[in-house]
């Protein structure tokens, strides 16, 4: 299994699309084909695209399961666009339910943002939608997904790419793209009833009395009182997800092409529905270039986590024969793997899975207080865990939070310090001795736009009852009827903090916009992301200019957080005297 989308290709498929345009449709393309889903993805561009939503079996490393998939293929196409350039992305529904297209990260106008209910109705059995794009106003990797029920899950999203008008920064010999994302036999809804009957369903990693983790029997206790896990990382594992690389299992092999000395750019997306990934090329550094589509300055490191609907580009100048890349799921229960191979079939080792990680003190909003570990000398005591009083240490805690924070059910933990974690580079990486990188390593590659100091700030309590698996903003799970939006006036500058009530890491997304990390960087350079991780028991915080009129989700971009109810919509108003 080789991969190949080099210059020479690229041409020739776009020019393929063009003089075939729709006679040669395909038959996916015209609904006949309900036949098998192909793993891995072709590439479409041009200023007028057909994707078409279908479904079929699929069998991956010879388990079987049932798929949506776009163009016959998951992931479905690389969607290759130019900047400057406008789109018309016709999406066919041939599924019996009804389906969308959200392209992740790309600037258009509201109404083609693809989110059923706050954006669009939704496109219908046999319908085909229209998004028509005006002038492209970025460059850089993107992705797409279904913004429909569970579908993402079900094998609905595939890459994007937005080639820049002028000359590219980054200069690369290849170009490459590495989608990681998840495979499970299982249908999203008997997913997501397991983790509403015990959201540690899938957590084969628990702790017992018999295990071999490092914990006292005073930690243990400590947990146990608290009715939590520490070892509740992931809320779905590699107990039923194959982690896939393009589409692909770790015994499909797939290989990235290169002659030593090359210097080869790979487009790291996360386009799993629930998997935060760890990723390395043991014996090469990475130059990480690009971060969520916006160039950055480069840094050098060894080890990335990416979360949930984030995106990294990479250079890497590989020397050897071969060298594995490892896509290590945060929990290590599973890993995506592919090569980079000086020639066909060449193999590097695959290192064995890292040990699973625990949570600490800090996950569970005692920022100031770690007992993990090393940190007792700095806090001043040598005191052995057991010693501590944790029974005083209130998890809910209900007199910090803002008043607009609903107390409730649908609550079960409050930050009591939570502490910036923006610095932080991920759960299980703190204490891995090579440099992993944090936000705080990145910085914009071109001066931002706006320098406005923020006018106001606010504070979203990211909110959570793991037992009974409710998420939500605030202590409000997202009702469509209901709910009054996030509003901002237009071209508002706001500082929005947000800050994590719950044990698990999450990565908010909103769409429409890039918001800036406030993460030390001069104002003018602070990194823009349309994603970001917010660490357990922590904060993070961005700069927002409100500048794209309409209507936008805001949301977690775990799948089942968001269904669940970890979802707002975010309003921003005309200019005054536009309609
Ligand atoms: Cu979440």
């Amino acid at each position: 299994m080789q991969v190949s989308i080099n210059t020479t290709r690229r041409s020739l498929i776009k020019s393929a699309v063009a003089i075939g345009g729709l006679a040669a449709m395909p038959a996916w393309a015209r609904g006949v084909s309900h036949g098998p889903i192909r793993q891995g993805f072709d590439e479409v561009s041009g200023r007028v695209i057909d994707l078409a939503v279908g479904e079929g079996p699929i069998a991956v490393a010879g388990r079987r399961g049932h798929a949506f998939a776009v163009n016959g293929s998951i992931p479905g196409p690389l969607v290759r666009l130019k900047e400057g350039e406008p789109v018309t992305l016709r999406v066919a529904n041939r599924l019996a339910e009804d389906t969308s297209i959200h392209w992740h990260g790309l600037l258009v106008p509201f109404q083609f943002d693809g989110v059923p209910g706050v954006s669009f109705p939704g496109i219908k059995p046999g319908e085909t939608f229209v998004y028509e794009m005006p002038a492209l106003r970025q460059a850089g990797t993107y992705w797409w997904h279904s913004h429909s029920g569970l579908q993402e899950q079900a094998g609905h999203y595939g890459p994007l790419i937005v080639d820049p008008a002028g000359p590219d920064p980054v200069e690369a010999d290849r170009d490459y793209v590495l989608m990681l994302s998840e495979f499970t036999p299982l249908h999203p809804h008997t997913i997501m009833a397991k983790l509403k009957k015990g959201e540690e369903y899938f957590n084969r990693q628990k702790t017992s009395w018999t295990d071999e983790y490092p914990l006292s029997g005073a930690d243990r206790r400590m947990w146990a009182g608290m009715r939590m896990m520490p070892t509740d990382i992931a809320d779905v594992t590699g107990s039923t997800y194959t982690y896939l690389a393009n589409g692909h299992a770790p015994s499909d092999g797939l290989e990235y092409l290169f002659k030593p000395g090359e210097r080869v750019r790979l487009r790291v997306i996360n386009g799993s529905a629930m998997s935060f990934f760890n990723v390395r090329i043991p014996g090469v550094r990475m130059t990480v270039v690009q971060a969520d589509g916006k160039n950055v300055r480069p840094v050098e490191v060894d080890e990335f986590q990416i979360g949930t609907a984030e995106t990294y580009d990479i250079v890497v100048e590989p020397t050897g024969e071969a060298h594995t890349i490892v896509a290590e799921a945060m929990d290590r229960s599973g890993m995506a793997v592919a090569t980079l191979a000086s020639r066909p079939g060449a193999r590097a080792p695959v290192p064995p899975l890292r040990d699973p990680v625990l949570l600490t003190m800090k996950d569970m909003g005692h920022g100031s207080m770690d007992h993990s570990g090393m940190d007792h000398a700095a806090m001043g005591h040598d005191m052995p865990m057991g010693e501590m009083d944790h029974g005083a240490m209130n998890m809910r805690d209900t007199s910090t939070l803002p008043a607009d924070v609903k107390v409730g059910p649908g609550l079960d933990m409050v930050s009591a310090e939570p502490i910036d974690r923006m610095g932080d580079p991920g759960l299980g990486l703190d204490k891995i001795g090579h440099k992993v990188l944090t936000y705080n390593d990145l910085s914009a590659l071109e001066p931002n736009d706006d320098s406005r100091s923020p006018s106001r700030s606010m504070e979203i309590h990211l909110t959570g009852n793991m037992e009974r698996y409710m998420w939500s903003f605030d202590g409000k799970k997202f009702n469509a009827v209901a709910d009054q939006p996030i509003r901002f006036a237009f071209n508002e500058r706001v500082r929005v903090k947000l800050v994590n009530d719950t044990m698990m890491a999450h990565p908010i997304h909103l769409h429409g916009h890039f918001f800036e990390l406030v993460n030390g960087a001069d104002r003018m350079h602070q990194p823009q992301k349309h994603t970001v991780i917010v660490q357990p028991g922590g904060s993070a915080t961005f700069d927002l200019t409100a500048d794209e009129v309409g209507d936008w989700a805001f949301h977690c971009h775990l799948l089942y957080h968001m269904h669940a109810g970890m979802f707002q919509v975010v309003t921003v108003a005309s200019p005054e005297g536009v309609a």
